[in-house]
């Protein structure tokens, strides 16, 4: 690239706008100050749509952005320490008009000096609740609290109306500079279902048992001793932490052989097998994780899409080195050249991240679709693991056996169901290990639930052959030339 300065210019606007995506799906509320916002909303879940530092703080678009997403809450950060804000349960649509909303109110979180308790200031003459304007950010009654006055970051108050009555000294400490604008969809999502939409039993004898089934787990094919999973999917989700998580559960311990984390590219740079032991020296089980570097939205980084071929086929060696946006080279030191059925991938675990399914890149969307008809072509199985279901849910993240009970977490299925065509028979919820000391049984029974279903994905694949076991048994590929 380095006589190109074209190309780095919009490789360097790419990175931008992917760290600015990466940005956008952190929320600036701490954990607990959003568990406080989720109270004085009654228990919602909040998806964050707009952040000023981001889009601009510019009333266009915001509105581009946030009309027609139902109920939402505007949250403001000042420097004097005030987190305020104010709820509509209307949708935004730049109609030009007051708009009527006797759920709206205003809110103070959290004020300068830490003991000030939450405020909430309920609208007192409905048909002014919010103003919905094109030309203005979020307004509350007939200009009583306006978000990005004059396009910059800062309200505007005005409190001499009988629409909401407060002081601004009471609101934002009558600091009316914003750090942060961040608007969030309020959904009414966060509820529990009565009855789980999902058969699972939580007792530790039903983590033993699926442990016991999944350890007794032979595979049809002599030929072929170890199941072969492929993990694919975004930087970030969660693919190395899935296996340190098995890993994890049939130790007995929470440990992490495969290094996990975040940053803004792939931390996972080699290809990796993963064999698991039953315990700490037991004898390995009938599965092996085949862990890759992360998918990117933009072309020319991340895992190369020609590169899932090879892995599939099973030509690429453990500890392989990836080169972003460029595939193996048949001819490098190790590369498999006739792999055998016991060498290829039996089931392909898209891992994705459940609480950024709706902010999925289309990009990012396009590539798994693409890699989800090479796995088609080949016959290999597919299935979603989606992981941080605790992100997704507060209910969920306080006791993760109401999973199928959460709307919330049932909602991102059926999303990730939709967005990649893969039926929801084929999507499992699951927590990571990722800040736990100990093992929860609750937690283990998800991992061991997915674990579980890959086998029978892969079991259904050796359905297809019917011969006799066999090393011919590989499927036909172009790599064999060489
Ligand atoms: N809360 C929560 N955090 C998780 C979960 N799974 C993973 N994480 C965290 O997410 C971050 C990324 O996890 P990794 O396992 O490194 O993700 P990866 O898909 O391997 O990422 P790359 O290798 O960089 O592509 C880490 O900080 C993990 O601790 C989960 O289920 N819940
Ligand atoms: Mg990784």
């Amino acid at each position: 690239m380095g006589n190109f300065p074209e190309l780095k210019a919009a490789a360097s606007v790419e990175r931008h706008k992917t760290e600015r995506r990466l940005k956008m799906a952190q929320s600036r509320l701490t954990k607990e100050e959003k568990k406080v916002l989720l109270d004085v909303l009654g228990c919602k879940y909040l998806s964050l749509l707009y952040k000023g530092s981001i889009h601009d703080y510019n009333p266009l678009t915001f509105h581009n952005i946030c009309n027609n997403q139902g109920p939402t809450v505007v949250v403001g950060y000042n420097a004097s320490g005030y987190i305020f804000g104010g709820f509509t349960s209307q949708s935004y649509r730049s109609s030009e008009t007051l708009l009527y909303d006797e759920k709206a109110f205003l809110f103070r979180l959290k004020g300068k000096e830490k003991e000030l308790s939450p405020l909430k200031i309920p609208v007192k003459v409905a048909n002014e609740a919010v103003f919905d304007s094109s030309e203005y950010g979020p307004t509350f009654g007939n200009a009583v609290l306006v978000f990005l006055a004059q396009n910059i970051a800062q309200v505007a108050t005005n409190v001499n109306t009988a629409t909401y009555t407060f002081h601004g000294k009471e609101l934002h400490g009558n600091d009316k500079a914003l750090l942060e604008c961040e608007v969030y969809r309020v959904e009414d999502v966060g509820r529990i279902l009565a009855v789980p939409w999902r058969e699972t039993k939580w007792a530790a004898a039903d983590r033993e048992e699926i442990m016991k089934q999944i350890r007794a787990y032979k595979p049809l094919l002599d030929t072929v001793p170890q199941i072969r999973v492929l993990f694919l999917g975004p930087v970030g989700a969660g693919k190395s932490s899935f296996f340190n998580s098995v890993n994890s559960t049939f130790r007995g311990y929470v440990s992490s052989q495969a290094a996990s984390g975040s940053d803004s590219t792939s931390l996972t740079k080699q290809y990796r097998t993963y064999r698991i032991k039953n315990g700490r020296c037991g004898d390995p089980l009938p599965i092996i994780f085949c862990d890759t570097m992360g998918l990117e939205e933009k072309q020319g980084a991340g895992l190369d899409i020609d590169e899932v071929h090879n892995l599939l086929q099973g030509h690429v060696p453990d500890q392989y080195q990836f080169t972003p946006y460029a595939a193996m080279n048949p001819k490098v030191q190790g590369c498999i050249r006739n792999p055998t059925l016991k060498d290829q991938i039996h089931c392909v675990a898209f891992i994705i991240d459940g609480s950024k399914v709706e902010i999925l890149p289309e990009k990012l969307e396009e590539k798994l679709k693409e890699i989800r008809r090479k796995a088609n072509n080949l016959g290999v199985p597919q299935i979603v693991i989606l992981t941080k279901v605790d992100e997704i849910c507060p209910a969920v993240e306080e006791d993760m056996s109401c999973v199928y009970k959460s709307k919330a977490v049932q909602k991102q299925m059926r999303l990730i169901e939709a967005k990649l065509g893969i039926p929801l028979s084929q999507v499992v919820p699951v927590k990571n290990y990722s800040s736990e000391l100990e093992l929860k049984d609750d937690v283990d029974i998800l991992i061991l639930m997915a674990v579980r279903q890959m086998l029978r994905l892969a079991e259904s694949y050796f359905d297809n052959f019917d011969s006799v076991p066999s090393d011919k048994n590989s499927r036909k590929d172009y790599y064999s030339e060489y």
